[in-house]
């Protein structure tokens, strides 16, 4: 059955008034799954204005912190009921495996909860200024919140940014990307049965070049906060000059993974496996860099290729497959593209390069994990986002040079480092300007924790009571006493 998607505004499902619609596919085998409308400018900026007129109203925003902990709770319960079904739902869009889509979906209702419980804890501060005054520190919500997100995460990436913007009390504008709105729509139709006030939330699906420009240009959204590439990243700062709303990325990456020859030869292979494989590679944090100090580099380099010919990688749905499909024939081309420049640069290919054609799997996207040696430092696929299963393995002297090669990138979002010497990791994770990284293990993190990236990677925070700041004024209440 195909799905026919609609608009969430005001509290109502409606059809766009744009007979043009989004073919929604399922990249493991190219059915269409669902049509989904593209929002006019027009619709977008219904949303705004009612986004707009429910904060003002106070709805929602006037709530108190403890009546807004219990909708987001109502929001995770019913999202933890329907578990099964986000999970596939989230499988079928974007060609996870199903376990990656079921932890995906774990995580997402994990987020209201843990928002719902940071809403009962106190949120401002109380300064003695002088004997004659008290100065308040109280934390406000800041108003209309457009929320844009991309495939790769779908509904982690919108819950991310939906659950801290409802609980400061903000109204939300989501915007999935394109081709993956099914777990948001699911989302929407689970908040609708909850206590959340019609009008604070709604879901405007459409192209980035239509919805999400609308959003960040508008006069009457107050924060922007989109998680996707550099190059959209830098068009959204641009667009939201016009009344200066507050701008929050979360970008690209190509993060290094430092492997010390005292590494754990088991532990560091399997971490750099599950680094750059998890997702299909189509991870923002993924340690797309290995670096492999001189003493271990032959032997990781063998271990390491043998493993990743062997991940079986195949459709979501099927227990046996470790890596899922790539999001869209597009997406697959430009990862080809690159495979074909690393060959063309000159780096020396190990293992993978190829499309999976193979047992009825040439209807889907599927690319073989794909491993190059031989690379330099001005090579574009060691400079370069790739977002595929493709990785570049380096090799170093020592500390100063990994850390070198580490940070001689624009970006800055993630990094590990293995080694039994836990003083040397230290002092080399603390060398990383990454904003998420990790000692002796990879992509392991929580919802305590920020994440978010330095240099070209990003502004802002997401999660943990970062999270919650990003969505909330500051204001200071000066009393004469
Ligand atoms: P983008 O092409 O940047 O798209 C992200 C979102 O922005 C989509 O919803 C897209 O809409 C929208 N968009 C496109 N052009 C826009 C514009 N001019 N104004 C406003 N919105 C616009 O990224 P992607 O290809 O979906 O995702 C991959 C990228 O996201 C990678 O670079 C990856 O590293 C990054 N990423 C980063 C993180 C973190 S936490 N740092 C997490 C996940 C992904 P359409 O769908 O219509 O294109």
């Amino acid at each position: 059955m195909t799905l026919n998607l609609k608009l969430y505004i005001n509290g109502e499902w409606i059809e766009s008034n744009n007979p043009d619609k989004q073919d929604i596919l399922n990249p493991a085998n190219q059915q269409i799954i669902a049509k989904a409308p593209k929002a006019t400018k027009e619709e977008t900026e219904k949303a705004i204005h009612m986004a707009k007129t429910a904060f003002e109203s106070g709805v929602w925003s006037e709530r108190t912190p403890q009546e807004r902990a219990q909708t987001l709770l109502e929001i995770a319960e019913k999202m933890e009921e329907s578990m099964d079904e986000l999970a596939d739902l989230e499988m079928q869009n974007n060609g996870k495996t199903r376990r990656e889509a079921q932890a995906d979906a774990a995580e997402a209702a994990n987020t209201f909860r843990y928002y719902a419980g940071l809403l009962n804890h106190p949120n401002g501060q109380i300064y003695e200024a002088s004997q004659d005054m008290q100065t308040m520190i109280v934390k406000e919500p800041m108003g209309v919140a457009g929320l844009i997100v991309p495939w790769n995460f779908p509904l982690l990436m919108s819950v991310w940014k939906m659950a801290p913007a409802l609980a400061a009390g903000n109204s939300i504008i989501l915007k999935p990307a394109e081709i993956t709105p099914l777990t948001a729509v699911k989302v929407f139709e689970l908040m609708d049965q909850t206590s959340l006030p019609k009008g604070v939330a709604h879901l405007v699906m459409g192209s980035g070049a239509i919805v999400g420009q609308t959003i960040a240009e508008s006069d009457h959204v107050d924060i922007v906060s989109f998680t996707g590439s550099t190059g959209v990243g830098r068009q959204i700062m641009k667009a939201a000059t016009g009344n200066l709303k507050k701008v929050s990325l979360e970008l690209g990456g190509k993060s290094p993974n430092i492997i010390f020859d005292d590494a754990d030869l088991e532990t560091a292979v399997d971490y750099a496996l599950f680094g750059i494989f998890m997702g299909a590679g189509q991870v923002c944090s993924s340690g797309s860099r290995i670096l492999v100090q001189e003493g271990i580099y032959d032997k990781f380099v063998t271990t390491y290729v043998a493993r990743a010919k062997a991940i079986k990688v195949g459709p979501g749905n099927e227990e046996s497959s470790e890596v899922g499909a790539i999001v869209s024939k597009k997406h697959m081309e430009s990862i080809l593209e690159y495979i074909r420049i690393g060959k063309e640069e000159g780096a020396t290919l190990l293992c993978g390069g190829k499309r999976i054609e193979r047992d009825g799997m040439e209807k889907g996207f599927f690319i073989e994990p794909t491993v190059f040696t031989d690379v330099t430092s001005d090579m574009r696929i060691v400079r370069e986002e790739i977002f595929g299963p493709v990785v570049v393995i380096q090799k170093f002297k020592d500390e100063e040079e990994a850390i070198k090669l580490a940070n001689d990138t624009e970006f800055g979002l993630a990094g590990a480092v293995f080694s039994k010497d836990q003083h040397k990791a230290m002092r080399v994770i603390q060398k990383v300007r990454a904003g998420i990284t990790w000692v002796n293990t990879y992509h392991l993190t929580n919802v305590q924790a920020p994440w978010g990236g330095y240099k070209q990677s990003g502004i802002g925070r997401s999660l943990g009571t970062y999270g919650l700041d990003e969505y909330q004024e500051t204001k200071q209440i000066n009393i004469s006493l």
